[in-house]
């Protein structure tokens, strides 16, 4: 894991609980913040670029969309396979770009792996082999996700991949209930308290919304993906890969 310093930024109660947003005091933490937060995290970056390696095509680019500090990037880069193709990270974060460049050239010193601030769903795309978004396509609002999935979608050859991670919803509600009670006690088990899982689940109302897993499927089949089905699933987090 990246050097980060221990998130508490929910551990207080919220006079202005507010809309949670991407600033300085979330890139400071955001390593630990992801990874105590996220189950799998880690298997989740390592086998991204597993997969990322297998479907390389030299001369085309490799794309993190919602990239925060380029853990995927680096998973990526790790694999010989991945050097003939341009890395590119995309985020709308400054804060997140910046603390991301120095982290990379930290790690990786002399790297060319390019980084662009910008909303992922406004860019051009096109020569790309694989397009990762973990945990991004969440923060876009559901009426534009198709739109979104459609460009990356073209701008892929048959073969080519995308990975997809999401927090998800089950069907049915009991179901996801228990899937969300398991959550929060992993959470727990993280360390975090009552009152910062209650401030961050308030704070990620109507910012983070979650869809079922036969949702994302029907969306990536209906941009024009061939095959698509779940590589990974951890409680309500869930990784798709989905074929060009
Ligand atoms: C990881 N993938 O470590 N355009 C560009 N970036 C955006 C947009 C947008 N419209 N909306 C949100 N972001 C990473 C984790 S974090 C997930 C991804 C989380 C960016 C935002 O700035 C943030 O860096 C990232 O998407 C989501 O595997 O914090 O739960």
């Amino acid at each position: 894991m990246m050097n980060s310093d221990r998130d508490n930024l929910f551990a207080q109660t919220l006079a202005d609980p507010g809309l949670f947003t991407f600033n300085e005091s979330v890139v400071g933490v955001f390593p630990d913040m992801i990874q105590r937060s996220v189950p799998g995290y880690g298997t989740v970056i390592a086998m991204t670029g597993q997969l990322a390696a297998r479907h390389a095509r030299t001369g085309s680019c490799i794309v993190d969309l919602g990239c925060s500090l380029g853990a995927s990037l680096l998973a990526a880069a790790s694999h010989p396979e991945t050097a003939g193709c341009e890395l590119i990270g995309i985020d709308n974060s400054p804060a997140m770009l910046r603390q991301c460049r120095s982290t990379l050239d930290k790690a990786l010193p002399n790297n060319t792996i390019r980084l662009q601030t910008g909303d992922i769903t406004e860019q051009h795309y096109d020569n790309t082999c694989v397009f990762i978004m973990n945990y991004t396509l969440q923060f876009i609002p559901p009426n534009r996700r198709l739109a979104l999935v459609k460009k990356l979608r073209d701008a892929l050859q048959p073969g080519d991949i995308l990975i997809l991670s999401e927090k998800i919803e089950l069907a049915e509600p009991a179901m996801n209930a228990r899937m969300i009670d398991m959550h929060h006690d992993f959470k727990r088990a993280q360390g975090y308290s009552d009152l910062e899982i209650a401030n961050k689940r308030q704070a990620l109302e109507n910012v983070l919304i979650p869809e079922t897993r036969q949702g994302h499927i029907d969306r990536l089949n209906q941009a024009g993906f061939s095959h698509c089905d779940v590589w990974f699933q951890c409680f309500n987090f869930a990784s798709f890969i989905a074929v060009a």
